[in-house]
Formats: structure tokens, sequence, C-alpha cells
């Protein structure tokens, strides 16, 4: 999946990005990030990347604002392992009731920030996780699974200078029923086949794309890669 903060440049880059991104085959365009902006900015963004792409727009929100009627799903997450309460139930709290009148699909996901964190780590108020501390995750990670949540985000952080650690991913997959979400720091193929090997079910790249002049040759090497690993559940 490509993520595209729209925060981060004029509308017109975020559609160039989908554009490039989808021709490199990326399976879904991700919407959102840590800096907040409205939902009249989400949904101008969305509304332009509509026009030109035809893969699923999924929000990945920072915040209970950044909300569209226009996507076709928001994950509707939770920083399980923040130090407030704001990211774990509030925003969620206050962005329930809109999302049913809107009818938007939503998916429940558990979001576990790693070390370094970064911006997110930061913004949401992270208790990080320790890039080895596979207990710490595990716990996290199966009482998401208890709570009857969706998936798992394994976030480094937006821009980070590694990736979370494989060895985690493959001890987490060895337990874990609901799907594993890597992201964060990935900019190669080889980064992205070290976590799929660990059993990673989806991968998420952001900043190498908003970073290129050519996003589709920086892409499609990594699309090419998790598509050659078979899909690891239903
Ligand atoms: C951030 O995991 C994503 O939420 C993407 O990270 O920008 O480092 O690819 P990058």
């Amino acid at each position: 999946m490509t993520l595209i903060d729209p925060a981060s440049q004029e509308d017109e880059k975020s559609v160039q990005i989908a554009v490039e991104a989808e021709k490199a085959g990326t399976d879904f365009i991700m919407l959102g990030g840590s800096t907040e902006i409205d939902s009249t900015k989400m949904d101008r963004a969305v509304k332009a990347i509509k026009k030109e792409v035809s893969r699923g727009i999924i929000l990945f929100p920072g915040s209970s604002a950044m909300i569209s009627r226009y996507a076709d799903a928001i994950y509707f997450m939770s920083l399980l392992n923040s130090k407030d309460r704001e990211f774990i139930i509030g925003h969620q709290r206050k962005a329930s009731t809109i999302l049913r009148e809107m009818g938007i699909e939503t998916i429940s996901m558990a979001y576990l920030v790693f070390e370094p964190g970064m911006t997110v780590g930061r913004q949401g108020k992270a208790d990080l996780i320790g890039r080895d501390d596979w207990k710490s995750a595990i716990s996290y990670a199966l009482a998401a699974e208890m709570m009857g949540m969706d998936l798992v985000y394994l976030e480094a952080g937006s821009g980070s200078p590694t990736t979370i650690s494989p060895s985690v991913v493959s001890k987490l997959k060895a337990i874990l029923k609901i799907p594993v979400i890597a992201g964060g720091g990935i900019r190669s193929a080889s980064s992205a086949s070290d976590l799929l090997k660990a059993g990673a079910d989806i991968i998420v790249t952001g900043t190498i794309a908003e970073k290129s002049s050519s996003v589709f040759e920086e892409l499609r090497p990594i699309v090419e890669t998790v598509h050659s690993f078979p899909p690891t559940n239903d």
C-alpha cells in the first residue's frame, strides 16, 4: 500500500504520486498522516485522487478531524501504546457517530509505534516499544486480537532510518491470528522482502514516493517483491 500525506504537498502532487503508484501496481492508496488537516482538505485530496485513480482509498487518520466521506474505507485505529488516552479512545469516540452517519467502512486496527517513532511517536505521545522488544509487541498485539481488532500495524515512524525488526514480526506471526502491517523506513525491495519473509501481510511505504522524482521506478521493485509472496492470511 502507498501512503500519501495530503499535508506534505499540493493536491496536484498527491494525485501524481497516486497515479504513478497505481501504475507500479500498488494495491491501495492510504491517505493521512500525523499533520493535522481538516475534513475539507481531506475531501479535496480524496476527490482529486479518485478522479484519476481506480485503486481503493483508505484513510489513515492522525485525528478525528481527518475524515472524508468520499474515501472507500477508514482505518479505525487506536494507538495502543500511547500515554495519552486521547489517541487510544478519545479521537475514536469523537469520530464514531459521524462515521456511522457517513456509512463509510471502518477497519479496526491496533497501531503500535516502535522506536524511533519519529513524528507519530512524538505527536501520539507513544510509550515507544523497543525495536527488539518482541515480548511487549506480542502482549499488545494479542490484546488487540482478543479485543476483536482486525489488523495490527507495526510502525517504526515515517522517515525512520530503520524498519521494524523482522525477527519481532516473525515472533508475532507465530502466535497471532490477525494480519500484520509493517511500515516506516521501508525504502527497498530487500527490506520489504525481509519483513515479508518474517510473515508481514501488508507493506506500507510513504516517504519513498513523496521524495522521489520517479515514483514508478522506486515503487515497482517493492510492489513486485510484495506480489511475489503468497498471501499469508485468508
Ligand atoms: C508511516 O509507515 C508509514 O506511517 C510509512 O513510513 O514514510 O518511512 O515509508 P515511510
